[in-house]
Formats: structure tokens, sequence, C-alpha cells
């Protein structure tokens, strides 16, 4: 039995709010280093967590923080790991990137591709010590480019590991579009080694739940593992503060500061022949007027939006729960940012 949309909303809320607040902590410079949100990838992540139960593992990647919330991890823990304080998470030493929770058997690196020898790992151990539970390996579609993932799909297909390989397949490896550095098909890929699988429009939260269901299913009753394809959109690019999604936002502002030294550089005497130079600045503009288009600017993308657009049909049971949800963040936060006892 599915659960209701309600649940799943407000799953996808509660880590949209989450993130939010950390995108306004980061900006504020109260958070160092890169920053990557899971916005944009909330139905993938809520379609599977909530087929998961106690003994079930993840194995996570850099936008780590969605599946540890929705699966029940302490909020207060998470973002005062992200802010670096010692009583965090992980003592404060993780980061957003490598968040674990021993309670929850969940465990993220920044190490693209990690996810694959985790989640397996995992699953082994569940074989032995917890027969029925599986192991989730949450990745991008540049990851698929990883031999070590390949090894564990690989691995998981004759050892019949129970392992839920889930891509979040947004179309890009920061700057790199995948299409363009990816031999063949991901499905084919993932059936050339033995792997079943399954493609979702990974902006629909019901359409994941149930395709991860049966995945999961099948793995607890001994049926080996499952690649999910599923496709999203990252709204703010590769990272917080990512120059092409800042571009597309703000063009005025921004080009300025791209176009001046390109121009200057074609106008320099010597070097590179000016046909080459001219090459150059039109692989620029042409970029730029693309990322202009690019679907991260498109609400329509949004899975949060979507199931909201359903359930706006009950106004006042919809404006009670996001308060409810916006409260509950406010006060993560408030905790959250309180001084570090000394
Ligand atoms: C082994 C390894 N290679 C390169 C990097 C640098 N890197 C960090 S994120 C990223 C892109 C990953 O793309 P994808 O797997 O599609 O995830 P997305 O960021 O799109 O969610 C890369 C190349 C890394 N962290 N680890
Ligand atoms: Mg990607």
């Amino acid at each position: 039995m599915p659960p209701d949309l309600w649940t799943l909303y407000a799953l996808m809320l509660k880590s949209r709010l989450f993130e939010e607040a950390v995108a306004k902590l980061w900006h504020d410079g109260l958070i160092s280093g890169e920053m990557h949100l899971g916005t944009g990838e909330e139905a993938i992540i809520a379609g599977v967590v909530a087929n998961l139960r106690e003994g079930d593992a993840m194995a996570l990647d850099h936008r780590g923080t969605a599946a540890l919330l929705m699966r029940g991890v302490d909020p207060v823990l998470v973002a005062r790991e992200l802010l670096g304080y010692p009583d965090g998470l992980c003592g404060g030493m993780g980061g957003h990137m490598h968040l674990f929770s021993k309670e929850y058997l969940a465990a993220s690196s920044g190490i693209v591709g990690a996810e694959g020898p985790a989640a397996a790992g995992f699953a082994l151990a569940a074989q032995y010590l917890r027969p029925g539970s599986v192991a989730i390996a949450f990745f991008g579609d540049g990851a698929m480019n990883q031999g070590m993932l390949m090894e564990s799909m690989n691995l998981a297909s004759v050892w019949n590991l129970p392992v839920f390989f889930v891509c979040k397949d947004d179309g890009w490896a920061i700057t790199t579009k995948s299409v363009e550095v990816t031999g063949g098909g991901l499905n084919e890929r993932a059936q050339g080694l033995g792997v079943a699988t399954v493609e979702v429009d990974g902006r629909d939260v019901s359409a994941v739940w149930e395709a991860a269901h049966i995945a999961i299913e099948r793995a607890r009753s001994g049926q080996g593992p499952t690649f999910l394809h599923a496709h999203c959109v990252h709204f703010e690019g590769h990272l917080l503060g990512f120059p092409m999604v800042r571009i597309a936002d703000h063009p005025l502002r921004e080009m300025p500061g791209i176009a001046i030294p390109l121009t200057l550089s074609i106008l320099r005497p010597g070097g590179a022949p000016l046909r080459d130079r001219l090459a150059g600045l039109r692989t620029v503009v042409a970029s730029v007027l693309s990322t202009m288009r690019d679907p991260r600017r498109d609400s329509a993308n949004d899975p949060v939006a979507r199931v909201r657009a359903t359930l706006e049909s009950v106004p006042v049971r919809l404006h009670e729960l996001e308060d409810q949800s916006q409260k509950e963040i406010d006060h993560v936060f408030a905790s959250a940012l309180m001084e570090v006892p000394s």
C-alpha cells in the first residue's frame, strides 16, 4: 500500500525547507566550503526512502542531506554538522559531503561512485546479519562512468546482493554534459552486468515510489539488485553560487566579467590565430545562451511544486502542514545556531 501523497509531500517539504535554510546560512558565510544541495531531487529520495524500514542501509553521495533527514536523523545534529560544530552529527569533521549515521546505517562520501562499494558492503552484511534488509546506493549520472560503481553492480549481480542502485540523472557532472562523455545507455549498461532496470520520471514522487517498491521487495526476497534510472533537475546547478546558474539568473550583472576579458584577449596581438580565438568566443556565447534556456530555470521541473499543485485542492490542510513544517525548521535552526557549550 503506497503512503498517501501528504506523507510524501511532508518528507519532500521538510528537506526543501531545511536546504533553503542551509542556502541562506551558506550565503551569509556561516557554512564554509562548497555546498551541494539536493533541491530538485526530493521526489527520488522521498519515493525510495518511504519504502525503507529498520535495518535497511543507505550509501549517499555529495547530496546526502535529504536522505538522512527523510530517514529520521535528527535535523539539529545535521545542521550543527554543516556549521562545523564539534557536537554535530560527525563531530563537525565531516561537513555536508561526509555525513554518517550509525543508528540509521547511512554513510556518505564526496568520492563520486563510492556509493557502489559502500552499498554492496552494506548488502553483503545484510545477507548474513539482517536477512530481508536492503541497501540503497544514491548517485548521479556522472558516477555511472566510475569503474568502482560498475564493479559493485557486477558483484551485486553475481552475489545476488540486495542492493537498489538509484541513479539521479540530471544530465550533468559539474559543467560536463553527461551525454558528451557517456557511451551507450545507462540501462543497457546495468543490464549488461545482469542487473534488472527500471526508468522513471524522477520529478514524480508516486512513480518513483512504485518503481522503488517493486525493486526493494525483489531485493528483500532474494531476487537481487535493481538499477533505477530517474531523471531530475538540480535548480542550483552543481553547487551554491554555480556560475552557469548565476549567468542565467543575472545576465547583465555577470556577463561583463566574462565578455570583457574575452574581447581583450581577442584584440591582443600575437598568440593563437584570430580564427581560433573567435571560435572560443563563439563557444562561450553559445554556452551562455543555452544556459539561459536551461531546464534548471523552469519551475515545471520542481518536484515539490508538482505535488503541491495536486494537494492545493485541500488548501486548509496544505497550509497547516506548510506552516507547521516551517515552524519546525525555524526551531531546528534556532537550536542549531546556539553557541557551542564550553
Ligand atoms: C572520484 C571523483 N572524481 C571527481 C570528483 C569531482 N566531482 C565532484 S561532484 C562531480 C560530478 C558528479 O556528477 P554526478 O555523479 O552526475 O552527480 P551530480 O553532481 O550531478 O548530482 C565530480 C566530477 C570527485 N568528487 N570524485
Ligand atoms: Mg549529474
